[in-house]
């Protein structure tokens, strides 16, 4: 069909998402990107580029091959608690261990950058709260007495591997 080396080619590319643009650079097609992508909104673009032999005044046209894009992720999100603030009741009698509630928070992005860890603020209003790194239990450090009754406020933080941060109290 091509008229052999010495052939003249452009491309043509026909993405329905307009993401995507073809330069032809003789016998080559250099795909460019348009506009951004982001991982969370769109991961996986499937468009068709052809070749167009385009020196003879009838064009020839190859048969489209087919291109896939995966968007890598980026960490462009931090985790985000399900709720603004959490209250739980504890017994007074409770003991060391006791769980007191369960905070979450969930993270838009994968791997590393979406896998969140708990903490405490370094330095808690109150010394008898801990919380499980991973799960964001927080549970009591030591028995309570009678001293501890009455409200106490603390604050989780809320980060992924790569360290983007959210707190609450
Ligand atoms: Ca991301
Ligand atoms: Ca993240």
């Amino acid at each position: 069909m091509f008229q052999g080396d010495n052939a003249v080619f452009h491309f043509e590319l026909d993405d329905p998402s307009n993401t995507f643009a073809v330069v032809s650079n003789g016998r080559q097609g250099e795909i460019q990107l348009m506009n951004p992508v982001d991982r969370e909104v769109k991961e996986i673009y499937v468009f068709q580029v052809s070749a167009v032999e385009s020196r003879t005044s009838q064009q020839f046209r190859s048969q489209p091959s087919q291109v896939l894009v995966r968007v890598l992720d980026k960490n462009d999100n931090s985790p985000v608690f399900q709720k603004d603030s959490y209250e739980f009741d504890v017994p007074r009698t409770a003991l060391r261990g006791f769980q007191i509630g369960q905070v979450i928070a969930t993270d838009q992005d994968i791997g590393l950058n979406g896998l969140v860890s708990y903490f405490l603020q370094p330095v808690p209003a109150w010394d008898a709260f801990t919380v499980d790194k991973d799960s964001g239990v927080l549970s009591l450090d030591r028995d309570l007495a009678l001293a501890d009754v009455g409200t106490h406020v603390t604050t989780v933080v809320a980060s992924d591997r790569t360290a983007l941060a959210s707190e609450i109290r």
